[in-house]
């Protein structure tokens, strides 16, 4: 019986996390993590798990030496409220790594960062 009241317990601790993750993570993007793309990509799409505040997103893409690859702030998908765009212009070839920050619509804030590759 105790054993039972243990195991009830464990698994009430292993939902609780599922209210944490109501937070705006990235769910996927393209380009992808890893990927290899042509110099002539010229654009960012963020696909997040929640709904973000795109006025209050902020990306950077930057090469090894800090150029910035982004040419504006993230602009919100119509209809997407859960993505964002960020306009590119790649100068030269090289790993790049994005850089987001995100605030979803409950007020949470989330970060991360990812790299791909531009071919010269
Ligand atoms: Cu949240």
């Amino acid at each position: 019986m105790r054993c039972f009241a243990a195991l009830l317990a464990a698994l009430m601790l292993a939902a609780a996390p599922a209210a944490a993750l109501a937070h705006a993570y990235l769910k996927s993007s393209d380009p992808a993590a890893g990927a290899s793309v042509p110099a002539s990509t010229s654009r960012l799409l963020l696909t997040f798990t929640e709904e973000v505040q795109p006025q209050f997103c902020a990306v950077t893409v930057a090469d090894a030496m800090g150029m910035q690859a982004q040419t504006a702030k993230p602009a919100p998908v119509p209809g997407h409220a859960d993505e964002l765009t960020v306009p590119l212009h790649f100068e030269m070839g090289g790993k790049y790594t994005v850089k987001w920050d995100a605030l979803s619509t409950d007020g949470h804030k989330t970060h991360g960062s990812f790299s791909f590759t531009v071919s010269g």
